[in-house]
């Protein structure tokens, strides 16, 4: 394993910083239980060292001009592109995910995000609102220092995500990874500097759920947007709101995918697939429930199974592994919980369902058959390879059963009647839906959900609106009425 030890936990004011007083990280590679590299939680002198500089930073950065700072952005974009192959194995040592899919998946669609918002960035403006006479005109303004907490699936594409549009306003950002994956946002903000952003404008503190809530509330910080699970977000959400912080809040799903009896049988299995076992399952917007119409079940089933049979499991550095292990013991505890509750509560174990033995976090792509509304397999979010298959009669019936969730982060359909697509996907309580696909976020669509799954939107120009304000500007062009 080549050595991954950063040169230092933290990336502040343009250089890594370390403080051997925080609580010890220990960065482990899940393929091997063997740990890569040791960071150091950050003290509240690396916090305070943090928000102090990106206070700074941030308005030198607001006062360039809006071209010069998007070049600052397509810069870093070219960079993440130049050193794809580099970024993809540290994201593979850092996630365990397999590097075929890191290669195209992670930097690449950090990348984009960064060319969006790089060609954004000077077209920013406000308007002018004429009243006869009279006139207002608006600003868009940044909002100041931006905190980004990021969950351990995708820790560059979120360090991305979130930085491309703060930066192009006019934030600056700091940006806590989680404990589990630290070493990826590192790296962006080395890039950052090389782009030719100022020191400190996008920093990386390193550490636990602690370091992040001691943020939320320092009256340096202006807007938070985590992505991360529904009980988090409910205890950072509340936390931002004591200061009336701006929020974006990615959080968790449950969400359907529905194949309908037209649909085409190979394109929804594909979908089904990399709606449940891409990442080894560890993906927000996962289509977990997967309702399948009565008439086709049985060939849908079948050719699930052969071909999810087929999947090969293994090192994620071998180019050709498809399935890399769970991202923590603890997580994979936590998926074998679910498959025995699944089989409990009589939901039929279709295809795998174990931890295959020796090192690494590894589970088996698992199949359930049979599965219930009320079960707790289709009711929760497992995080991890588990699909379940619900049968269903009619359209009406399976828009019921679909919406019949806490959760509304994405939702997916298969069928060949567009007037049927379109008039579904209108009932769906989701804030993105796939007709005829599954799990593609471009960065020129929005993304988020509603319900419990969050508020805001990231990416595509609705991002923007998260990430700036507006201030109206009254002009008088003649003499001022009063009434005495
Ligand atoms: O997430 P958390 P965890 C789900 C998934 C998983 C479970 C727990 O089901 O099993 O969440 O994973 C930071 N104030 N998802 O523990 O706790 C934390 O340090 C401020 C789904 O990794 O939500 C980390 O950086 N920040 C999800 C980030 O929040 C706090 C992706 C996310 O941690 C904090 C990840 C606090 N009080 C997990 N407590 C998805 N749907 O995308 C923790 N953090």
């Amino acid at each position: 394993m080549k050595n991954v030890q950063p040169k230092g936990s933290h990336f502040i004011d343009g250089a890594y910083v370390e403080d051997t007083a925080g609580r010890e990280i220990p960065c482990v590679y899940a393929a091997t239980g063997e740990t890569v590299a040791t960071l150091h939680a950050a003290t509240p002198a690396v916090v305070d060292q943090a928000l102090a500089s990106a206070a700074r930073a941030q308005k030198e950065w607001a006062a360039l001009a809006p071209v010069a700072r998007g070049r600052v952005l397509s810069r870093a974009a070219a960079i993440l592109r130049e050193r794809n192959e580099e970024l993809s194995e540290l994201e593979s040592i850092d996630t365990g995910k397999p590097i075929q899919e890191t290669l195209v998946a992670d930097a690449a669609s950090g990348a984009e995000a960064l060319e969006y918002y790089g060609g954004l960035t000077a077209t920013l403006t406000g308007e002018t609102v004429p009243l006869g006479g009279d006139f207002v005109y608006t600003i868009r303004e940044p909002l100041g220092v931006c905190l980004g907490i990021g969950a351990w699936n995708y820790p560059t594409q979120i360090a991305c995500w979130k930085a491309a549009p703060a930066l192009a306003c006019g934030n600056a950002m700091v940006f806590k990874p989680s404990e589990v994956t630290p070493l990826c946002a590192l790296k962006l903000a080395e890039i950052f500097i090389e782009a030719g952003a100022p020191a400190g404008l996008f920093n990386v503190v390193n550490g636990y759920g602690d370091a992040a809530a001691s943020m939320v509330t320092d009256s340096r910080v202006a807007k938070v947007s985590l992505t991360g699970s529904v009980p988090t977000g409910q205890k950072v959400y509340a936390a931002a709101a004591e200061g009336m912080r701006h929020v974006t809040m990615e959080l968790g799903g449950k969400s359907p995918l529905i194949i309908f009896e037209d649909a085409d049988i190979e394109n929804a299995v594909s979908a089904a697939i990399n709606a449940n076992f891409y990442s080894t399952g560890q993906i927000c917007s996962n289509g977990t429930r997967v309702f399948v119409h009565e008439a086709i079940v049985d060939e849908f089933t079948e050719r699930l199974l052969e071909r999810t049979r087929k999947a090969i499991i293994g090192d994620p550095l071998d180019p050709e592994t498809q399935i890399g292990p769970m991202i923590t013991d603890t997580q994979r505890q936590k998926v074998l919980e679910y498959i025995e509750i699944g089989k409990a509560e009589g939901a039929e174990l279709l295809l795998g369902g174990h931890a295959p033995e020796g090192a690494g976090y590894y589970i088996e792509p698992t199949v359930f058959g049979n599965v219930t509304d009320e079960m707790r397999i289709a009711r929760e979010e497992i995080f991890g390879p588990v699909l379940s298959i619900l049968t269903f009669g009619d359209e009406a019936e399976v828009v019921a059963r679909a919406n019949d969730t806490e959760f509304g982060l994405a939702a997916g359909l298969f069928t060949k009647d567009f007037t049927r697509a379109h008039r579904v996907v209108a009932q769906l309580q989701a804030g993105t839906c796939w007709i005829n696909e599954y799990n593609l976020t471009p960065v020129e669509a929005p993304f988020g959900g509603v319900k419990m799954s969050g508020v805001g939107r990231e990416n595509a120009r609705a991002a923007i609106e998260h990430y700036s304000q507006v201030k109206s500007v009254y002009v008088a062009m003649g003499d001022v009425a009063a009434a005495f």
